[in-house]
């Protein structure tokens, strides 16, 4: 497949000024009217128009009402000899019923949807399928009245009617000009929500949450954090909502998470539909930061939007980092800041690492939908947090508005968003751009020097980033301070520093007696931070550090090399060793509760004593022994299970809600503390403990509650576990019917750490709850086993080879759901030869397979290096 290079972007040869598209919607088919006024771009040498479409039957196509001579391809319709304007009119019958790829238009239970992000439009109607093209729509759309009463497109209602054989139309306008990824129509069976919010300028938009029928009373929060989000926006960032409608409709059958369509988002079921008894605490933050990100494209994506897919990040980086923002002022802005990092390490620092690695802003691509990634997306939040670290809150917003005030209803790029910072700040951001042009983790080694004559503290930071293509600095932004060993914050010593050259130093002067240094605070740039901490230091730090997301990091720390070490001692063949200090330091975590310094709380410590995952320390292992790095952090958990009983049994009992449930940030981090007790406890596989977590099973009033105790139930390794057999069972027999909450079910079993994992997830690929056509359920049960560390990477590669299976099942049916899974081959060459020689097998063999689809082909081509 032909590789595409951000170094030969051309702007468009021709530009479309408006786009009226009319759907007749039949049971055989969709006839798709489309007449496009368009003109030559007088920037551009005369040369043919070359249309992109994908699976069109093409009818008619004529040049102001003459028919012309085409050249039609299967992805290209070529027309040459054009006036410097026309009018180009094309009829095309497209498919939607059989279009399993869910890009495009295609059907789902309720009735017919789009998704036309990154290139779907071409699989509507012949257009110029680029973000650079942008024009103002009209669509009408006709179908059946009673099986499809609901006739959705962009912007307003303009018309409606009856027609013959039962049948209705509806037409809309939408007055902006957009981009075609922004298109979207839905023509259904649904019940609607309706609400309104009033502007700071006085205006009224209305507001509608579509959903299947039956689903409305799952749709209150959706709508109320709709409503917060739009409120945000204009006090964080003076930006008004623009639009008369503004629509959110839930689809089951959905590749993403949701999708930003100009006044009619459409959004996978699992970020809209919640109640207290069907969606736990996670899910009710997850719904808030979704509407809000894709209310929030609005301004960022929609009005100013992508030059081209290369610059994915200018608009996605920027919104994650708006969205996330919106969370920690709604939430819990000390835990949301260590949930971001949890999952950056998790997620984006092995994908950096590994054969997708990428730069914010990919400098070639195969396949535009790879892309959508942590990378682009996480790490681009974080280059948007470091450029406000850099600047400040203040510039930062007088740098937005700025990039308003230059750019609204253009296609930009990444330098067009920075030099709009650097306009409103006077900061220099040369240097800063590293930060978008290369893949790769920096690692910055710190050392500390104390001189007791001098009575100063140097820092030494050294960076390195060696996936870089060449060895320049970043512009790094450090922020630390400085701790007295009795815990005390030296005055003064909070600063940020500036990484500029590789090697660097800075001065800390009167200091008395050598003090305990705090680096990267508040994770101010992603990179990975080396310093050669004592056990001792670290405990000073978790239990003194006022930047919470430090305290945290000591904690981690202190984590991370317990658990190595172990699981080196455990591959030599010894038994793993567990300093009382660090039961210590956790059971004045468990006893304070209130937390530490002048934070804190059950959210806190329930991160704190959440250990670093699998998939994070498995990164720093040379060669990743899966079952030995399993047992290590296992072994670490039971210890503290051992040694803690009592405080987590205290706790447990202590932390109940005796308020109505409600998803408030002190809730939820009581109930995941509570939690967090009964999973600890689980580890020590009493009776008791089993009967306790099957008690809250079946009295909790909260899904939280129910599926943590399921959870905890389901990793039961014991052979024989009836209340684990239990749990699961009447989980399923009550909820059967509710698909996102089946999806937990499913998941519950994936990413359990038994060792029949693999055959229980198999049997379930027949079971009825799973469903190959339906995203969520690919992703609950195949994707979350491939990133179930210990089990996918089993040794004798059975777990390699049924990812392969499940990759070749799916790549032609739904192409970037497959491609997710090969994602799960990501790290494999981290393994040992054996583990290697069975992952390379298994990837081979997806190569070798025939008519592979182009976005599968470059992931395993790059896997296979
Ligand atoms: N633009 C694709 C979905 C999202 O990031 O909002
Ligand atoms: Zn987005």
């Amino acid at each position: 497949p032909q590789t595409i290079y951000l170094k030969d972007y051309t702007p468009p040869a021709y530009l479309v000024d408006t786009v009226d598209l009319d759907f007749s919607i039949e049971s055989g088919g969709t006839v798709v009217t489309s007449t496009l006024a368009m003109r030559r771009n007088p920037l551009v040498s005369a040369r043919p128009l070359v249309l992109d479409g994908e699976e069109l039957e093409t009818l008619d196509v004529t040049v102001d009402g003459a028919k012309v001579p085409f050249l039609a391809s299967a992805s290209s319709l070529t027309v040459d000899h054009l006036p410097d304007a026309f009018t180009l009119r094309t009829v095309v019958r497209i498919k939607p019923d059989g279009n399993t790829r869910l890009s495009g238009m295609y059907r789902s239970k309720d009735g017919y949807f789009t998704q036309c992000e990154a290139q779907g439009f071409r699989r509507i109607t012949w257009f110029l399928d680029r973000p650079d093209v942008m024009s103002t729509y009209t669509v009408t759309l006709h179908a059946d009245k009673a099986t499809y009463p609901i006739l959705l497109a962009n912007g307003n209602p303009v018309a409606n009617g009856e027609e013959a054989n039962g049948r209705h139309w509806a037409k809309w306008a939408d007055p902006f000009r957009k981009p075609a990824y922004l298109f979207a129509l839905v023509a259904g069976k649904l019940d609607g929500l309706f609400d309104t919010f009033t502007t700071a300028s006085g205006r009224t938009v209305q507001l509608a949450i579509y959903v299947e029928p039956g689903k409305l009373d799952q749709c209150p929060h959706a709508m109320a954090a709709l409503q917060k989000s739009m409120l945000w926006d204009e006090e964080r960032f003076g930006l008004e909502c623009d639009l008369d409608h503004y629509m959110i409709v839930a689809v089951g059958d959905f590749n993403m998470g949701a999708m930003e369509n100009k006044g009619l988002n459409i959004f996978n079921t699992k970020y809209v539909l919640a109640r207290a008894d069907v969606a736990t605490d996670v899910d009710f933050e997850n719904i808030d930061r979704v509407v809000a990100h894709e209310y929030f494209h609005n301004w960022t994506g929609n009005r100013v939007t992508c030059r081209d897919w290369f610059q994915l990040s200018l608009k996605e980086g920027l919104t994650v980092f708006r969205d996330q923002e919106f969370g920690a002022d709604l939430h819990n802005r000390q835990t949301a800041r260590i949930r971001e990092v949890r999952g950056l390490r998790a997620a984006q620092f092995p994908e950096d690492a590994g054969p997708m690695a990428h730069p914010i802003r990919p400098a070639s691509f195969v396949e535009i939908n790879n892309f959508y990634t942590a990378t682009v997306y996480e790490k681009g939040a974080e280059v948007i947090r470091m450029i406000q670290t850099l600047i400040g809150r203040d510039a930062f917003r007088a740098g937005m508005d700025e990039y308003f005030r230059r750019h609204d209803g253009q296609a930009v790029t990444c330098e067009d968003f920075v030099a709009a910072m650097a306009a409103a700040s006077g900061f220099d951001f040369t240097q800063f751009m590293r930060w978008y042009n290369q893949p790769g983790t920096p690692r910055v080694a710190v050392d500390g020097h104390f001189d007791e004559e001098t009575k100063t503290f140097t820092l030494t930071c050294t960076q390195a980033n060696p996936r870089a293509s060449d060895e320049s600095p970043y512009l790094i932004p450090l922020r630390v301070a400085l701790f007295a060993a009795d815990g005390n914050l030296l005055p003064g010593s909070e600063r940020l520093l500036q990484l500029t050259a590789t090697t660097q130093s800075f001065v800390f002067e009167n200091i008395a007696v050598e003090p305990v240094p705090s680096l990267l605070r508040d994770f101010s740039a992603p990179v990975y931070l080396d310093f050669d901490y004592t056990p001792e230091q670290l405990t000073v730090l978790l239990a003194h550090e006022s930047d919470p997301f430090n305290a945290w990091e000591a904690g981690q720390r202190l984590a991370t090399q317990l658990i190595l070490d172990a699981a080196a001692a455990i591959a030599a063949g010894q038994e793993p060793v567990w300093p009382a200090s660090f039961v210590d330091a956790a059971r004045k975590l468990l006893q304070t509760q209130a937390g530490v310094g002048n934070f804190g709380g059950a959210a806190f410590v329930a991160e704190a004593l959440t250990l670093p995952g699998e998939t994070t320390l498995a990164e720093l292992m040379s060669v990743v022994d899966p079952d030995a790095l399993h047992a290590a952090r296992n072994g670490l958990r039971r210890h503290l299970a051992e040694q803690l009983e009592g405080e987590f049994s205290g706790l447990y009992a202590g932390l109940t809600v005796n308020e109505p449930y409600a998803p408030s940030s002190e809730q939820a981090g009581r109930r995941a503390l509570r939690n967090l007790c009964l999973a600890y406890l689980l580890e020590l596989d009493t009776l008791s403990v089993r009967q306790l977590a099957l008690q809250q099973f079946k009295t909790a009033d909260n899904m939280t509650d129910q599926f943590a105790a399921l959870a905890a139930l389901a990793n039961v390794n014991a052979a024989d576990c009836p209340q684990r057999e239990q749990a699961l069972a009447d989980f399923y027999a009550k909820w059967k019917n509710e698909a996102l909450v089946v999806d937990k079910w499913l998941q519950a079993q994936s990413t359990s750490r038994r060792p029949d994992t693999l055959a229980t997830v198999k049997a379930l690929t027949a079971h009825p709850a799973f469903d190959i056509g339906n995203p969520n359920k690919i992703y609950a049960l195949i994707r979350a086993f491939g990133a179930n560390l210990v089990r996918f990477n089993a040794a004798d590669g059975s777990g390699y080879a049924f990812i392969a299976d499940q990759i070749i099942v799916l790549h032609d049916r739904n192409p970037q759901v497959a491609s997710r899974l090969a994602r799960c081959f990501d790290r494999w060459t981290k393994f040992d030869a054996g583990r290697q020689a069975h992952a390379r097998r298994a990837l081979e063999r997806v190569r070798d397979h025939a008519g592979l689809s182009r976005d599968v082909l470059e992931v395993v081509t790059r896997a296979l290096g």
